[in-house]
């Protein structure tokens, strides 16, 4: 089957959508959507008399069509994962997987496929916030020679429930209880939590989403996985089962939960800017792309089911082969007809790749393709996000509500007369799903393995690191403390002893439950590779995109300011001068310099790092108690903190803490506990610069 030229260019998906897109900032007069020109678009219709008072006129078909456009402009928001955001990118493979695959986009290295990526949160609804405590939605759509191969995958490689008849259970609990819509972009509720005790398999969820990795810092330094068991069929015809990774360049990185709830208040689209000016700079972010591949006949040598999203096949009995690469290098035109009409279906995949019988995958392959007839009607893969950029033509698919490709032709049946429209053979491309044997008895039940729920809970906690499991423990007391019903909590703090005493112990003591005094499950300490954040740390870290701010007040030091100024942003990172007020600020050599913001306007949470430097402004940042907490903030959330000179004994006072040591006068730089402090020149501060990249790290 000839590839699609469209598809080898990186930009594929951006020509063919350009067919249907329009520029606004034209010189053009505003129509009708009939195309008549409208003389007076702010004025109804009506009979008016002397005083020109009078009734409207049902009459004006100008003013109908504006209010009746307006009246249906809203479509039902996705049921999960309402709240996203979307950017194109590219596909590139770097090394062919033609030993288990015939799917051209994993063999042909010569290719770039376009893509389109929507991130997400799962329980908020479309107007929530980015920070709240949730899995990430990850969800690709690849534009490939062959048809459109959906990825519809999450930023944690497990998932709550093993049979997808469970879904509208877990959702409705996480979701805003029943009668009286509380709370909104967030699972710390009773409902959610006694569905948690009821289901021991979501044990394993559970640990994943009480971890920092349910509080991404950004949705570019976050991983991405299919969490469900594909297969991949080879030209000879043999199958692998097979999970998909995107483990991103940046490396992985949370917030603090305080950090997340404090911005979920000061910027609620925090992460969708991010991605956009990250995008905007030609900051791209990249991710690797992974395969485990476990050949059919071994599936049935682990501890595990192969077929149950609940599970990991941990990385030392199954390793990632990386052999490709994903990158987001375009942001989108319009919101509505990209981001929120793309549709993706767990189903959409393409010839060398099949499902397998995981039961989860068997549920969304139906749910999917059906939630979207809700959402944008039967026609939904016509519309340009969604359609495919190879050849596509079915002569039966026909007609349905809102349906535009008009089909020259006689017929619209297979087979016909003519032959017109014929399927393809497997040498042509057809896809032809594999001959996979089956025969047993109807019957509602999974397999044994699928009763095991706790060993690889206990192995994703055991392999944190100390503060991660801290973490850990907090976030599962801040949402027990939330569950207002006796039953709830105590139930499910002393379910915790079965991942870890300690972890039970601590949150009972917290949330008022019964201090379990047992362990109700042995824990043998076991471990794995890749499961804690921190494994996941830039190999060549960088400041690039990191969002730093610059204090300051009448009387700072000119030279400080804008040498670190320069020498960060000639790192790329984005860099914010924060004034005392927007008007403008003095420095002490007389230089008028105009802050981005004022210090209450944007909070020390929105920004990665920050700097002082030093002059007279000190004094009056002393007396500025948004000032002075700009600093102690920033501390608590484990930010890089720089000052210099005078700044040095003034953030020394904010921090307060003897550990914290701060380079004393006339000696160089000195890096404790993240903050960097320095004495000395414009010149000799350069080196902070080259400090503070790795400063972060320490967080
Ligand atoms: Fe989804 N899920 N899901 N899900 N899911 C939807 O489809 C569903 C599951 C995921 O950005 C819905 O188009 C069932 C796992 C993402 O547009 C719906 C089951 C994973 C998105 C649906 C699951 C996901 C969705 C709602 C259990 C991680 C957003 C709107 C069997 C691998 C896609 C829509 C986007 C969306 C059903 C479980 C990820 C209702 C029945 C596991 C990223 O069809």
């Amino acid at each position: 089957m000839a590839a699609n030229p469209n598809s080898k260019t990186a930009d594929g998906k951006f020509a063919d959508l350009k067919k249907d897109t329009v520029e606004l900032n034209g010189k053009q007069n505003m129509t009708t959507d009939y195309g008549i020109k409208i003389s007076d678009p702010d004025h109804w219709l009506r009979v008016a008399d002397e005083q020109k008072t009078g009734p409207s006129l049902l009459e004006d078909q100008i003013a109908r069509e504006k209010i009746m456009r307006f009246d249906h402009e809203r479509i039902p928001e996705r049921v999960v994962h309402a709240r996203g955001t979307g950017a194109f990118g590219t596909f590139k493979l770097h090394e062919s997987a033609e030993d288990v695959t015939s799917a051209g986009i994993l063999t042909d290295t010569s290719r770039t496929t376009p893509l389109f990526l929507r991130f997400s949160t799962v329980q908020g609804s479309k107007g929530s916030a980015d920070t709240v405590r949730d899995v990430r939605g990850f969800a690709i759509k690849m534009y490939t020679s062959e048809g459109n191969w959906d990825i519809v995958g999450n930023n944690i490689p497990v998932f709550f429930i093993q049979d997808a008849i469970k879904f509208p259970d877990v959702i409705h609990a996480v979701k805003p209880e029943p009668h009286n819509e509380i709370p909104q972009g967030q699972s710390a509720h009773n409902n959610f939590w006694d569905f948690q005790y009821m289901h021991s398999e979501v044990t394993h969820m559970n640990q994943w989403i009480m971890s920092d990795r349910a509080i991404p810092r950004s949705y570019r330094m976050m991983q991405g996985f299919g969490v469900n068991t594909y297969s991949l069929i080879n030209k000879e015809g043999k199958r692998h089962l097979v999970k998909f990774h995107f483990t991103p360049e940046l490396g992985v990185h949370s917030l603090v939960w305080d950090e997340a709830l404090k911005i979920g208040g000061q910027d609620p689209d925090f992460h969708r800017k991010d991605l956009m000016d990250a995008i905007d700079a030609g900051q791209f972010p990249r991710w690797k792309f992974g395969i485990q591949v476990i050949p059919e006949e071994k599936a049935d040598d682990f501890e595990f089911d192969p077929l149950d999203a609940t599970k990991i096949w941990p990385e030392e009995l199954v390793p990632i082969r990386y052999i490709g690469e994903m990158e987001l290098n375009r942001n989108i035109d319009e919101f509505f007809p990209q981001t929120e009409q793309v549709a993706f279906c767990t189903s959409h995949i393409v010839p060398g790749i099949d499902f397998s019988n995981d039961p989860l995958l068997q549920g969304r392959n139906f749910s999917y393709f059906d939630t979207q007839i809700s959402r944008l009607g039967p026609n939904w893969q016509e519309l340009p996000i969604n359609r495919p950029v190879c050849p596509y033509m079915n002569l039966v698919n026909r007609d349905g509500a809102m349906k535009h490709r008009i089909t020259k032709g006689t017929v619209n049946y297979w087979p016909n007369r003519f032959e017109t429209n014929p399927p393809a053979t497997a040498e042509q491309g057809g896809f032809t799903s594999y001959p996979e044997k089956q025969q047993g008895i109807k019957q509602r039940a999974l397999s044994d393995k699928f009763k095991e729920h706790y060993n690889q809970a206990q192995l994703f906690y055991n392999s944190l690191s100390e503060i991660e499991k801290m973490h850990v423990a907090k976030a599962f007391s801040f949402e027990l403390d939330h569950c207002d019903d006796p039953v709830v909590y105590k139930r499910m703090t002393e379910r915790l002893a079965a991942i870890s005493l300690e972890l039970a112990q601590t949150v009972a003591t917290n949330v008022g439950g019964d201090t379990p005094t047992k362990a109700l499950r042995e824990n043998k300490g076991l471990k794995s590779k890749g499961l804690s954040q921190l494994e996941y740390m830039p190999e060549k870290p960088t400041i690039a995109t990191r969002r730093i701010a610059i204090l300051l007040a009448d009387g700072f030091d000119f030279n400080q300011y804008t040498t670190m100024k320069e020498a960060l942003q000639a790192q790329n990172a984005f860099v914010f001068t924060i004034g005392a007020q927007r008007q403008g600020v003095t420095s002490g050599s007389g230089q008028k310099v105009v802050p981005d913001h004022f210090f209450t306007g944007m909070r020390s949470t929105l920004f990665d790092a920050v700097f002082v430097p030093g002059g007279k402004h000190i004094e009056a940042l002393s007396k500025n108690g948004v000032a002075k907490h700009w600093i102690s903030e920033s501390f608590a959330h484990l930010k890089a903190i720089a000052g210099a000179n005078d700044a040095v004994p003034f953030i020394q006072r904010q921090i307060n803490l003897p550990e914290v040591e701060v380079a004393q006068s006339g000696t160089s730089l000195k890096e404790s506990y993240g903050v960097v402090t320095g004495h000395g020149d414009a010149a000799s501060l350069l080196k902070v610069g080259k400090i503070a990249p790795d400063a972060k790290g320490l967080a």
